[in-house]
């Protein structure tokens, strides 16, 4: 996976235009790149090129190749998004470049993919007698049918929805996993109940201590007894009102892709905890053990370590809110400008639980700040949008940085925070090329 780039561990690739980019600079990936060339990158693909056969093809979602199958060179497409970037094509994974999340709200087509197994192939039947199932440690136990769901009060807000994972191509020595760079989060909108009102409904126990969230997707191994990820959330943060069991993402039946016909909603904390296809939630009298729980799965060490350090199990800690980040959605990076005139750059930001207090744009390598302008979220949970107007002083090759501040003071830092084992949390500033002539 690594490129030569990312041999000499320089993050700033990503100032490089990613439509323009190499497959190679990326490492085998990006949209220019053809079914073959991924296969190259591919381990799994290419063992299934080799005769171990493409096994469960039978349960890949409808409309879906599988890269190794492909006899074309047609680039690999997943169906109905646009512009993504390609990290991974079994699960499927792909990331949206920054320059495309420019919208308010994140449309379908502009979302990234998480896929940690193989989504569920459900058919009509499957949706008429779908039961989420609320079970452990409450006082009656539930199994709601769609329709009996949906009599729960209805909200609607929008949420940022980011991988734990997300910027982990800025991490030297690198982590295994998925080489994210920006673009693994979304902030659409979703409609569904409020999963406190559910729980009470249950009645929770005064042991209850954790949820554990189910879905219906499968394990890439093919094993019927496996599944790919259970993850939740201490009680508490199951009882924020925020957090939902959505049923709709921008007022349609939510994509496949991401958890039709039910979804767990986490505002907040690492996408991991927002389980898609949800068909039960298990109160828990501890924290919860399911796949990608334990071990070093969404976790930090407890104290900063030296870049590549091993660090034993119980000193990991589950991340819970995610840290303050901001974007640059506008302009696009390796941008020509006209010299003399001033520039809009615009974008968002958000804090996890908490909120953004400020956003400042510097164009001098950090020397000097512009305090931008920055919207409150449209509901509690949404990224806050911000916009600067910059000058350039004379004509020549500029970064233009953005840093946010969270409600509490924390900002973002200049490079990576302090390397972790699978490279979660790198919150380091955005920053886009800009030449002036
Ligand atoms: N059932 C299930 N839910 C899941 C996952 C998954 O693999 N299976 N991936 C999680 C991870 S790691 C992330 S970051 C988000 C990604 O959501 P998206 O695919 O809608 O972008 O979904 C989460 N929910
Ligand atoms: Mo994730």
């Amino acid at each position: 996976m690594a490129s030569k780039r990312r041999e000499r561990g320089l993050w700033e690739f990503f100032l490089e235009d990613p439509e323009k980019a190499e497959a190679e600079t990326w490492g085998g990936r990006g949209p220019g790149i053809n079914r073959r060339g991924f296969l190259k990158n591919s381990a799994t693909a290419l063992g299934a090129v080799l005769g171990t056969g493409i096994p469960f093809i039978d349960s890949s979602p409808t409309g879906w190749i599988p890269a190794a199958l492909a006899e074309t060179n047609e680039p690999f497409e997943i169906p109905g998004k646009n512009g993504l970037v390609l990290l991974n094509d079994r699960p499927i994974n792909a990331e949206t470049p920054p320059h495309l999340l420019d919208d308010a709200v994140t449309p379908f087509d502009r979302h990234f993919v998480r896929n940690n197994g193989l989504p569920p192939v459900l058919d009509k039947s499957d949706i008429e007698q779908w039961v989420l199932t609320v079970d452990g440690e409450v006082h009656k136990p539930l199994s709601l049918s769609l329709e009996q769901l949906k009599k729960f009060k209805t909200i609607t807000q929008q949420v940022v929805v980011e991988c734990g994972g997300n910027g982990r191509a800025g991490f030297y020595p690198p982590a295994k996993g998925n080489q994210w760079t920006f673009g693994a989060v979304a902030c659409p909108s979703y409609t569904g109940a409020r999963l406190m009102d559910v729980l009470k409904e249950a009645g929770v126990k005064p042991s209850a201590v954790y949820t554990g969230y189910y879905g219906k997707d499968t394990h890439l191994s093919g094993d019927p007894s496996r599944i790919p990820i259970s993850r939740g959330t201490p009680i508490a943060k199951a009882m924020d009102p925020h957090t939902m069991i959505a049923w709709e993402m921008n007022g349609k039946p939510i994509p496949e892709l991401h958890g039709y016909p039910l979804r767990l909603v986490t505002p907040g904390w690492p996408g991991s905890t927002s389980i898609k296809w949800l068909h039960r939630i298990w109160i828990r009298d501890r924290e919860h053990d399911g796949p990608k729980m334990t071990g070093h799965a969404y976790r930090l060490p407890r104290y900063p370590v030296e870049p590549g350090q091993e660090v034993p199990d119980k000193d990991m800690e589950i991340i819970e809110s995610m840290p303050v980040k901001s974007m640059i959605t506008f302009p696009k990076t390796q941008l020509a400008h006209q010299k003399g005139k001033p520039l809009e750059v615009r974008g968002h930001a958000w804090a996890g639980d908490l909120t953004v207090k400020a956003v400042d744009v510097s164009i001098d390598f950090g020397r000097t700040w512009i305090a931008a302008q920055l919207s409150d979220p449209a509901t509690p949970c949404a990224w806050q949008h911000w916009k600067a107007q910059v000058h350039f002083p004379v004509g020549g090759y500029y970064e233009v940085w953005a840093r946010a501040t969270d409600s509490k003071g924390t900002m973002q830092p200049m490079v990576a925070p302090g390397w972790n084992p699978k490279g979660y949390l790198n919150n380091a500033m955005h920053r886009i090329a800009v030449r002036v002539a």
